[in-house]
């Protein structure tokens, strides 16, 4: 059943072109049938066994003159390149961004000025903390890497998916790292913030307070990579044809919402499947549901640099869109996978001081800092030809005197290798011509180590974010805070974080405090202004319609589940763009009822143990009498339904299914179902007498609609079903 990919997609995906992947193809190689050769190209005769001196019957001493055992082990031994230091663990993938409306009263940068074209991307996402071979699904910051392959050489957007830092200041960088990383003494713990450590260190450095607040929000466990924002974070400018320069905030707004895990979730799950989002990311494209963001800025000019109470260039700070409104002018899709994950997820290099004419820089101090930390990085990463590695490679002519080096690839022709020169060497191009201009900025001032006075205030737009969220929000942070903490056994660092909690809303500190113990503030240490902003709350970020295009839904099934049911759910799953999976109780053939003599049945993608709830968006049972006694007495089919109720998923049933459902969970409140028509309750929807017509063929999704159909993708559409949690139903089953 797992071949859902229809052919024209698969085709459409394959077919895939741009100037990016046609430069690639040149370094591609395809699988052949060759013989296999030594890195120098003579054929081997055994490529099992070591040269040796055997004596009759007996093995004897390999021999080092065996040059193609020595290559083998030799380049195995040398396999592995330094992870990053930060951001090791990630996936990518090729796309394409698309221009809709022109910023040319902002800037001359063509790729942001012509409709007409379209620019090949590689977006790189990775979790900060964490190895190289750690879990997607934990709690940390994303990152969201853009390389524009433009016309005009390359450009990164060096991006997270929250708006904010932890540090004002490049140089504090090193021990902002240090301390989240695994503590030194013992390498513990992996991927993860909940240690004395980290929170020892962000409370003593009050400018972090924003940003972890961020973090213990619902922003740091994702869904997936597709449904999360991108943010350049850092403040860029911007200059136009006349010369006249605006900052500027960039911004990526998904277009399947976004969404998260819940924590429970996220913590099986890295377990479960540790590539969850890896996998989520590859399976969408494969399946031709490409991923979209719509692309924004948001600019202030020049002259308003000052209009704020807070300083525009301090990466603590978001811009609040009531204040400066995002102006979306364009769309960045993710539409080919990539072909070799270490030759370009790996080898990608990004850095921020790459931009193009039209773009430039600010003296936001965190944004200085960066441009020289990512150049450097790559020498030790990769060496110091990482430029001419194909993926980092611009799709436009490269041509300098920078030569020679390790591992130079490009053979330069010529006689000289300077300029000027005596042959006709072209001089450095105009502005006209396309050559890059740096902003001729007046700077005066007094060298010192100290910054403007508008850095200092750490607390107002912590309280902004915090006022924003929505209840259930809010009450996920505290529950994050409360697992982090529980985590330090150090008084001293919980203690005073808790204190730090009444700088920013003296309710939460109190039930923080009460939770991981020490003392509980009675008062507040800065009052709470009580303003809120918009754009902070990810609820507002749902899809514009009820889609589930690229859902995974379960259809948990059995010999002699009821192949009506079955048929309708799965063909209308397809339908709506989204992955129906079949949960077997083993993955061997399985007979709808009445077909086991036909000799037809259908073989299951997994089976109960393989494959746990925690994959599926939503789960269906189908039903059939003989199907649902043997699931009654399954109890991993028990606590799949049961799991998937806790983590506020869909679950629709039909038919005996309704039964199974009503085993599970045991709460009468939840499972009203009806003989004759469809109900939902809580998320769940039931229809026990099954007939086509009440299945009903998917017209249009909404909560009150009257077909099974409609209703249940309703129910999948909205993500989660949050009055299971508001009405403490999730924690009692
Ligand atoms: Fe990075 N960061 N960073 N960072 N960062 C790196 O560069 C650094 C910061 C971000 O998928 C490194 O190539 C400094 C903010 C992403 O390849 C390194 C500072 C933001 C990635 C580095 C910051 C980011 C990195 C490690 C403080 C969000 C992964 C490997 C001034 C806007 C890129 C590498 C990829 C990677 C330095 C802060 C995002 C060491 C010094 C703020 C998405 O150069």
């Amino acid at each position: 059943m797992s071949n859902i990919i229809p052919s024209s997609v698969k085709q459409a995906v394959m077919g895939h072109k741009g100037a990016k992947t046609d430069q690639l193809a040149a370094h591609t190689v395809e699988p052949t049938k060759d013989r296999i050769t030594s890195d120098f190209g003579t054929k081997q005769t055994n490529t099992d066994d070591w040269l040796r001196v055997n004596s009759k019957d007996q093995i004897g001493p390999m021999l080092l003159e065996d040059p193609f055992g020595r290559e083998k082990i030799h380049r195995f031994d040398h396999e592995r390149i330094p992870e990053r230091v930060v951001h090791a663990r990630g996936t990518g993938a090729f796309g394409t961004f698309r221009l809709f409306e022109s910023a040319e009263d902002v800037t001359h940068a063509n790729v942001l000025t012509d409709t007409s074209r379209e620019t090949p991307v590689f977006l790189r996402f990775s979790t900060v903390l964490g190895s190289r071979g750690s879990a997607d699904t934990v709690r940390d910051v994303r990152g969201f890497a853009v390389k524009f392959y433009t016309q005009e050489g390359n450009w990164d957007i060096v991006g997270n998916n929250i708006p904010v830092f932890f540090i004002q200041d490049a140089i504090k960088f090193p021990d902002l790292i240090h301390a989240g990383k695994p503590e030194p003494h013992n390498e513990v713990p992996q991927a993860q913030s909940a240690h004395n450590n980290f929170w020892d260190f962000v409370q003593m450095h009050s400018e972090a307070t924003h940003m972890f607040m961020w973090t213990m929000s619902d922003r740091a466990i994702p869904r997936s990579y597709r449904m999360m924002q991108g943010f350049g974070v850092n403040t860029y400018t911007l200059t136009n044809a006349a010369g006249v320069r605006s900052f500027v905030k960039f911004h990526f707004t998904p277009e399947l919402g976004v969404h998260s895990l819940v924590w429970d979730e996220a913590l099986k799950l890295a377990g479960q499947d540790p590539d969850f989002h890896r996998k989520d990311l590859m399976e969408a494209i494969d399946n031709g549901v490409y991923p979209k963001w719509k692309f924004g800025i948001q600019t202030i000019e020049e002259s308003n640099e000052d209009d704020f109470d807070f300083d525009i260039l301090d990466a603590t700070k978001v811009w609040p869109e009531d204040l400066v409104p995002i102006r979306y002018i364009g769309e960045l899709e993710l539409n080919k996978n990539v072909d070799e994950f270490f030759t370009q997820t790996e080898q990608v290099a990004f850095c921020t001081g790459h931009v193009v004419p039209g773009i430039g820089f600010s003296d936001d101090p965190l944004l200085q800092g960066r441009n020289f930390s990512y150049f450097d990085t790559q020498l030790s990463r990769l060496g110091t030809n990482w430029q001419e590695l194909p993926i980092n490679k611009p799709v436009c002519p490269v041509m300098n005197f920078n030569r020679d080096g390790a591992m130079r690839h490009t053979i330069s022709k010529g006689k000289v290798n300077y300029w000027p020169n005596r042959f006709e060497a072209q001089p450095p191009a105009t502005k006209e011509e396309g050559g890059y201009v740096d902003y001729p900025e007046r700077v005066v001032g007094i060298k010192e180590r100290a910054k403007s006075a508008k850095f200092k205030d750490h607390f107002s737009q912590a309280q902004l974010f915090f006022n924003s969220l929505s209840e259930i929000e809010k009450s996920h942070m505290l529950a994050a805070f409360s697992f982090e903490l529980s985590h330090c056994d150090e008084p001293i660092v919980y203690e005073r974080l808790v204190k730090r909690l009444a700088d920013i809303d003296l309710g939460l500190a109190q039930s923080v405090g009460k939770m991981v113990g020490g003392a509980v503030p009675d008062k507040a240490g800065q009052a709470n202004h009580g303003k809120k902003a918009k754009g902070l709350s990810q609820m507002e970020y749902l899809p514009d319609e009820p889609i589930i295009a690229s859902r995974r839904i379960g259809i948990i099934v059995a010999d002699g589940y009821d192949p009506i049911a079955f048929n309708a759910i799965y063909g209308a799953i397809q339908g709506a763009k989204a992955i129906p999976l079949v949960i077997g109780t083993h993955r061997s053939e399985t007979f709808a009822d009445g077909e086991s003599q036909s000799g037809k049945g259908i073989v299951p993608d997994h089976h109960l143990e393989g494959q746990r709830s925690t994959m599926f968006d939503a789960l269906f049972i189908p039903g059939g009498k003989q199907a649902i006694e043997t699931l009654s007495k399954n109890g991993r089919a028990l606590h799949y339904i049961r799991e998937a109720f806790g983590h506020l998923k869909a679950i629709g049933a039909t038919g005996e299914g309704v039964l199974l459902v009503e085993k599970a969970l045991q709460l009468p409140t939840v499972v009203t179902s009806s003989d004759n028509e469809a109900v939902e309750s809580y998320g769940v929807v039931t229809l026990k007498s099954v007939h086509p017509e009440r299945l009903g063929e998917l017209v249009s999704a909404a909560k009150n609609a009257k077909g099974f159909l409609d209703k249940f993708v309703y129910a999948i559409s909205v993500h989660r079903c949050w009055e299971r949690e508001i009405d403490g139903l999730s924690t009692m089953v």
